[in-house]
């Protein structure tokens, strides 16, 4: 690039000259400089892909202290020796025109200037002691995407000043699944891919909600002739690995779910002693399905009965080498008003095919467990005893959410309603990753105190008093994990590019020292890491070496629950205690189509994840390449409102009208609107990807479900017509 800025008289100077240099015996030459610079030795490196939850295992290839080029590792079981294209792209976030070069503070709209980190502490600490003093410690949250060292090192600060609203991103992920879960078989089991028979996928998908070794696995069942059935409203790319595709209306997975469980019952095909021995409430259960007839559910879900039929019988079948997938943010996770009971009757159908810890069926994770710190020598601060400011285990609220996860979408409207006053967010985006962006701009602007620390500018960053710039992946050495039977580091492969900032284990320690709690924190990061690796018998170096080390599986655990009857509960009585229905009911979602409107659907790209990594140019390249920020509308349908392939629409919903093309196609259900779920960023200081393609939460209003909390993303209708240029 820099050739582009180099006036021509000034190159030409400057050739003649190197001529003259070269011809003198002078070394320096751009052609020799280049031939030393591809012929330096390369390093390799290991670290962890920071670009996604699944944090692949990679090699970093440094040359002349830069980053050449990235490499999966094959011991590290997300990777298995590959990265997507998301990884490969991302490790270049160290060197990205969008960085944070500085602690930041907000002097007004959209206007920043650069402080000191000593100045940045200062302020915070005074900040936080001003709403601690005159608020409580209720009244201040955290939210963050765990990972391991965040995991680590923020909930022992917000403990410390004595908050326990700590949150994570699940409300806009996963939280019905989980919640659903933890109250019907005490924790998540997932699929046996590689040994099952007969597998329903409810819209998960595998290919582009990926990582290497799920696309993989998926690939390898079809291949050896497994049974697959994706149940999506679209025909997404994981129907490439598919038997068969069943279009579904949207947010009707539920009603599919019951009359699956009315034939496994009605025909006998269910595993009657695994239900006897390992079950509660299966009398409540089967009355509760009697009348949820395939027949009544092709009604409901569009799906035809000699269909819903087949699934059932392919099912119960094949038990126990037959499940239903568990699911993670599709299609209920986070996104229909019926997603926790959905995800209930996923677990209920997978205890009628008794598959638990079964071949082919569902299997329990038994990882390895890493150690902790001394506590007598680096005294932990008491488990805090405030009320949790998003409504998390309070009777009349949220009282079954899992305290890990909390609502993190909802914080912004509830420092509108006056009920939360500071808050803190770490490699999140709640902003622009929830719905109604506008509504969590304005909420949390109106916090006392907020605080964002980010790598790169941000919607949420934008909104923050103060940012707090982290070095990138690339740059920081973090705590280890495990990984399958594995532990697993990332390592730092090149220093900082931009000397302010820091890695968050100082960040914290810091801010902890300036708000006098520093004895919470008389520890390295090293110190940690070494006391949770030396149960497993790895060392620090081994790690900083090999990236990922194996150690010996823990034995196996004999089958059981983790609920309170110690059985999976197909009548949940804390259900039942706290209001909700103790067996799952047909209950519709929010959004229904008409001949006018259509459900905005949404989901993952493989190149893309979530709306960050669309400022990547090279990904922005590719989308802009195929067309592929463009919605997708049913090809029956675009014919009868007159619209074609290319045609630019004005898309609106209550809270936002925006214009788009439309890809027009058979692979997407009439009642459904899908939208590819990565684009449209307006964060002003972002330099790349901003205003290209639109962001389905931008539609949706911003709510949360009943039981699990959960921001119900694809809960809203909108029209669809056409424009001109
Ligand atoms: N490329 C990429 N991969 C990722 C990520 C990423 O950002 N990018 N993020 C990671 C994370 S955090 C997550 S949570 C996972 C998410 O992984 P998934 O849950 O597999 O992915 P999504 O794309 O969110 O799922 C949306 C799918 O649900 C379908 N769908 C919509 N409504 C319904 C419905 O009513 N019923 C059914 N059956 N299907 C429906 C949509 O058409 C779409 O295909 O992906 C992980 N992997
Ligand atoms: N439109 C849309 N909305 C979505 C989704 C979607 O695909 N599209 N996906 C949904 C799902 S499944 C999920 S899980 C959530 C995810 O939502 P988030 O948890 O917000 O995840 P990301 O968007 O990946 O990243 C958030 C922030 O982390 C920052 N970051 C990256 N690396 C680092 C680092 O090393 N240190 C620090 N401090 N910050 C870092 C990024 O710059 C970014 O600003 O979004 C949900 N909402
Ligand atoms: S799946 Fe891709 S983006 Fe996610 S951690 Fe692995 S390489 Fe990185
Ligand atoms: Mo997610």
């Amino acid at each position: 690039m820099w050739a582009n800025k180099f006036p021509r008289r000034t190159f030409l100077k400057a050739t003649a000259a190197t001529a003259a240099a070269v011809g003198a015996g002078d070394v320096f030459s751009l052609g020799e400089w280049m031939k030393q610079a591809s012929a330096a030795p390369v390093t390799k490196i290991p670290s962890l892909c920071e670009t996604c939850s699944a944090a692949c295992g990679m090699w970093v290839h440094v040359k002349n202290g830069r980053i050449w080029k990235v490499t999966g590792q094959k011991d590290h079981g997300q990777s298995k020796g590959k990265l997507c294209a998301r990884g490969h792209a991302g490790i270049a976030q160290a060197y990205h025109k969008d960085r944070i070069t500085h602690p930041m503070k907000r002097v007004g709209e959209n206007d920043f200037v650069p402080i000191t980190w000593e100045q940045a502490y200062s302020e915070i600490a005074a900040k936080l002691k001003k709403v601690l003093q005159e608020h409580g410690p209720d009244k201040v949250f955290f939210s963050h995407n765990p990972r391991p060292t965040n995991a680590f090192y923020w909930p022992r600060l917000m403990a410390a000043v004595g908050s326990s609203t700590i949150q994570s991103h699940h409300s806009m992920c996963s939280t019905g699944r989980d919640v659903a879960y933890k109250w019907t078989t005490g924790g998540m089991a997932t699929a046996d891919l590689g040994n099952t028979k007969y597998i329903v996928f409810l819209g998960r998908n595998y290919v582009e909600g990926l990582s290497p070794s799920s696309a993989a696995g998926m690939e390898a069942a079809y291949a050896k002739g497994t049974n697959i059935i994706v149940v999506d409203p679209r025909h997404s790319n994981a129907c490439l690995f598919a038997t068969e595709w069943v279009p579904i209306r949207p947010g009707t997975d539920l009603a599919l779910l019951l009359a699956v469980a009315n034939v496994l019952i009605a025909e006998n095909l269910y595993d009657k002693e695994f239900v006897d021995e390992w079950c509660v409430g299966f009398d409540e259960f089967k009355k509760g399905m009697k009348d949820y007839t395939p027949e009544w559910a092709s009604s409901v879900t569009d799906i035809p009965a000699a269909t819903i039929y087949a699934i059932a019988r392919g099912l119960g079948k094949n038990r126990p080498a037959s499940c239903i997938e568990q699911g993670y943010k599709a299609p209920n996770g986070c996104n229909y008003a019926n997603g926790t009971q959905m995800f209930r009757m996923v677990a209920c159908v997978n205890a009628l095919l008794g598959n638990y810890g079964k071949a082919g069926g569902m299997k329990f994770g038994n990882p390895p467990k890493l150690g902790s710190l001394d506590a007598k020598k680096h005294p932990a601060p008491p488990k805090p005893k405030a009320k949790r400011c998003d409504g998390v285990g309070i009777k009349g609220e949220f009282p079954l959410c899992q305290p890990n996860q909390g609502i993190v979408h909802m914080m912004p409207q509830r420092a509108l309603e006056g009920k939360a006053k500071a808050g803190f967010l770490y490699r999140i985006n709640v902003a622009r990753n929830a719905p109604q962006p506008e509504l969590l701009t304005k909420g949390y602007k109106a916090l006392d105190l907020f605080v964002v620390c980010d790598i790169k500018w941000s919607e949420s960053a934008m909104c923050a008093h103060y940012v707090l710039p982290e070095c990138s992946a690339a740059e920081r050495e973090d705590l280890p994990t495990v990984v399958g039977a594995a532990v697993t580091m990332r390592t730092a492969a090149i220093d900082v590019v931009h000397s302010e900032t820091k890695p968050l284990p100082e960040i914290v320690t810091e801010l902890a020292g300036h708000m006098g709690l520093g004895k919470y924190f008389n520890f390295t990061r090293e110190d940690v890491a070494a006391a949770m690796v030396k149960p497993l018998g790895v060392t620090l170096e081994d790690l900083r070496t090999k990236g990922t080390v194996k150690v010996k599986a823990p034995a196996a655990k004999p089958l059981g629950f983790n609920t309170k009857s110690k059985k999976i509960e197909m009548y949940c009585q804390a259900f039942a205690d706290h209001g909700y229905k103790p067996v799952p009911e047909w209950e519709p979602p929010y959004a229904k189509a008409d001949k006018n409107s259509f459900v905005l659907i949404h989901g993952k790209q493989g190149f893309l994840s979530h709306t960050t990594s669309i400022s990547d140019p090279y990904l922005l390249a590719v989308a802009k390449r195929g067309d592929l920020e463009r919605l997708w509308i049913n090809a029956d349908r675009a014919k009868k409102m007159g619209i074609r392939d290319g045609d630019l629409v004005e898309v609106s919903s209550p809270q936002a009208t925006r214009k788009v093309r439309v890809k027009v196609t058979e692979r997407v259900h009439p009642e459904a609107a899908y939208l590819p779920a990565g684009y449209g960023r307006f964060a002003p200081f972002l330099k790349t990807g901003v205003g290209y393609g639109i962001n389905p939460n931008d539609f949706t209003p911003c709510r949360a479900e009943a039981i699990s909390g959960h921001a119900m993303m694809m809960e809203v209708t909108v029209t669809i017509r056409k424009v001109g240029e």
